[in-house]
């Protein structure tokens, strides 16, 4: 009781000489870990790093584990692991509203950020192919974005297949003249993108928003059935493409709030916008930092923003 007593008294005090009274001087409430999950995209890893800095620097220890992106959430619900900062609709939605109905996984809040994933292609596609981004028009095209595997028809480059999305089944759905043939990082996208740009051959490539793409490479999403509008998607959403409109939410642990409230306040006040989450992909994959400098330099540049998570 008394070494107790003692250590809070003496985290009190360094939080009043270094940094002034804050809201979180009580931190941590317990030294065991906290487990941020990470995930296989640019955003997701900078900014998990740079919620695990902020909750480094309130005192607590936090771990990093990786994690499939669907298989991530019973995982959280289990308490395995502790954070998500990007769940994303378009791709997660099943997965996590299956784990808060059925496990008792925490819906942590839905981000400011309005998302979307989907086909895309690069804005000279357009004049090779009249009626973009309408999907029909697309597929209409089909021929041009051929390659000696898929010929005749089209080369969808899909995402990994982790992303929990079978472009397939839509491609099959829809009876498109495409087949989806899908990557094993992200990387590979951005590699099979630089490639098609720089000699301004047809390509349809999975990508998403916010991404660091729209400030590099002007280009457009295709237009597929919006299932906000079309009422066969619910019954077979193959029929359809993703959320235009997504939600981008967090996802917890139920039993942060009791172990640790000053880290679960943080977490529930992050909340970030379309241009922050652009912002910490574009340190990385346009300007070639590391995921760590990357974290370092967003922290810097979000100073404000961070101080309003500890309100
Ligand atoms: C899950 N992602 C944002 C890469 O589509």
């Amino acid at each position: 009781m008394i070494g107790k007593t003692l250590k809070f008294a003496a985290i009190l005090a360094l939080g009043v000489t270094l940094n002034g009274p804050t809201a979180w001087a009580a931190a941590p409430e317990s030294d065991d870990p906290i487990i941020i999950v990470q995930n296989n995209w640019t955003s997701q890893l900078v900014l998990s790093t740079v919620v695990g800095k902020v909750l480094e620097g309130m005192g607590y220890t936090v771990e990093f584990a990786p994690s499939d992106s669907q298989l991530q959430f019973k995982a959280i619900a289990d308490g395995d692991m502790h954070f998500q900062v990007e769940a994303w609709e378009g791709s997660m939605k099943t997965a996590f509203e299956k784990a808060v109905a059925e496990d008792g996984m925490v819906d942590a809040g839905a981000h400011k950020a309005v998302t979307r994933e989907e086909w895309w292609v690069p804005q000279y596609v357009a004049d090779k192919c009249p009626g973009l981004p309408d999907w029909k028009a697309l597929d209409k095209c089909a021929e041009i974005f051929a390659t000696a595997e898929t010929k005749p028809k089209g080369r969808f480059v899909g995402p990994p297949a982790d992303w929990g999305k079978n472009y397939s089944e839509r491609v099959g759905a829809l009876k498109m003249n495409f087949e989806a043939i899908n990557v094993g990082q992200a990387a590979t996208l951005w590699a099979e993108l630089d490639a098609a740009v720089a000699k301004e051959q047809p390509i349809v490539l999975f990508n998403w928003t916010p991404n660091f793409i729209e400030a590099k490479t002007p280009g457009m999403f295709i237009d597929f059935p919006d299932p906000a509008k079309v009422p066969e998607c619910k019954e077979d959403p193959n029929l359809c493409g993703a959320p235009r409109s997504g939600w981008l939410k967090k996802a917890a642990w139920s039993g942060l709030a009791e172990k640790y409230p000053e880290a679960w306040k943080v977490m529930q006040n992050i909340d970030f916008d379309n241009s922050q989450i652009a912002a910490a992909s574009l340190l990385v994959d346009v300007d070639g930092m590391t995921t760590e400098e990357a974290a370092d330099k967003w922290i810097a540049d979000n100073t404000a923003v961070i101080e309003s998570w500890k309100k």
